[in-house]
């Protein structure tokens, strides 16, 4: 059997680090990234905070008024969530992932689970861990923490255990050793009403829950929660990384200075569409949806897209739309562009839109 080894990836104070990167002159400040209900009276929670704010105990969760506390006198920066930029980023790590396994899970808007094959042992995960983190680094200047295990649960943890920026890998033979002085609440699932059970009976650590009377924990949190504590408390993890069916294929493209006009950039967006097209024919799917993804010198990111009249894998078609999107982008936002990216999605098979044909 193939081998394989898990990369778990989580950005690093996510919401809070794409602020600083959007404006650099509040890095170093407590950056709190808040959700208000009340937009008048600043009432409302904190999504998350930098790990300056963290220092001065602000985390996700607590309301906005405790923060203000926290940090009065700290020249603090409270700023609203700005969810569309956050997911479009998210979405562009995706894309990047993509470029190194076709198996990938997303957990949440910045948690991913890669699965990848090893040949030769858990390094060469280690060195695509690298480039991954390298190239996001480079493309959204975003520092993120990966683990590397032999499956998601070890993977996870080791993604916690050196934030931020970190890059934890632990071998097969290493996860006892590794779980075991680890405190019970770094096995994803339990929570604090657990954790004070737990510690109710003297259980503090992994190798402590490894190792307690299983009959009693079976008692009294049922036999299924107590053998699911018991299988992490052992490392054993049989989940499978739920890849998605790939929902689009894109190009993306960094613009030199010499390329800002606009026949050079339709004969950049050609050139994606065609590169997109002999994918589309590759894996046999046609899309009915092409979109384009501009960046600009900040980073900002934009996002348009048309629905054509029916499926295509025709590179003319999607250059055309492309082009067209392109075009009324910059009549509406005469910004100065660094990427450019052409994406076609809601893709189906070739053969189930044959076989409707049909029908
Ligand atoms: P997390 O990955 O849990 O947190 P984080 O990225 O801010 O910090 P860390 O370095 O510890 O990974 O969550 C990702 C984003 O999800 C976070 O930036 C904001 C949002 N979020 C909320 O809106 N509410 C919450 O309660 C949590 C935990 C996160
Ligand atoms: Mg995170």
């Amino acid at each position: 059997m193939e081998k394989k080894a898990v990369i778990h990836l989580d950005l690093d104070y996510f919401f809070a680090q794409v602020e600083e990167r959007k404006n650099p002159s509040i890095f170093g400040k407590p950056v709190v990234v808040c959700v208000y209900t009340n937009e008048k009276e600043q009432k409302g929670a904190v999504t998350t905070a930098n790990y300056v704010a963290r220092k001065f105990g602000v985390h996700s969760g607590i309301p906005i008024t405790q923060a203000k506390k926290l940090l009065n006198g700290k020249d603090a920066v409270f700023l609203p969530a700005n969810y569309e930029l956050y997911e479009e980023i998210s979405y562009g790590i995706r894309n990047i992932l993509f470029n190194y396994s076709d198996k990938i899970e997303q957990a949440s808007i910045d948690e991913f689970y890669i699965q990848v094959p090893v040949k030769e042992g858990i390094h060469e995960a280690e060195k695509i861990a690298v480039m991954i983190k390298n190239e996001i680094l480079k493309k959204f200047k975003l520092t993120c923490s990966v683990g590397i295990g032999p499956n998601k649960l070890i993977a996870k943890i080791a993604a916690g255990i050196n934030k931020p920026d970190g890059l934890t890998l632990v071998k097969e033979e290493q996860v006892q050793d590794f779980l075991d002085p680890l405190e019970v609440d770094r096995i994803p699932g339990i929570g604090k009403k657990t954790k004070e059970y737990l510690q109710s009976k003297g259980i503090f650590t992994i190798k402590q829950l490894r190792i307690a009377d299983f009959a009693e924990l079976a008692e009294e949190l049922g036999k299924k929660a107590a053998g699911a504590l018991r299988e992490a408390a052992n490392g054993i993890d049989n989940s499978p990384v739920e890849e998605e069916k790939q929902k689009q294929i894109s190009r993306m493209v960094t613009i030199t200075d010499g390329a800002k006009d606009a026949l050079e950039l339709e004969k950049t967006i050609n050139e994606l569409s065609r590169e997109i097209a002999e994918e589309l024919n590759r894996v046999e799917f046609v899309g009915k949806v092409v979109g384009i993804q501009v960046i600009d010198k900040d980073m900002k990111v934009y996002n348009r897209s048309t629905t054509l009249q029916s499926p295509t894998k025709d590179a003319e078609i999607i250059a055309k739309t492309a082009n067209e999107l392109c075009k009324k982008f910059f009549l509406e936002k005469p910004i100065e562009l660094r990427r450019i990216g052409v994406r076609v999605e809601k893709l189906e098979t070739i053969k189930g839109q044959k076989s409707l044909a049909n029908f």
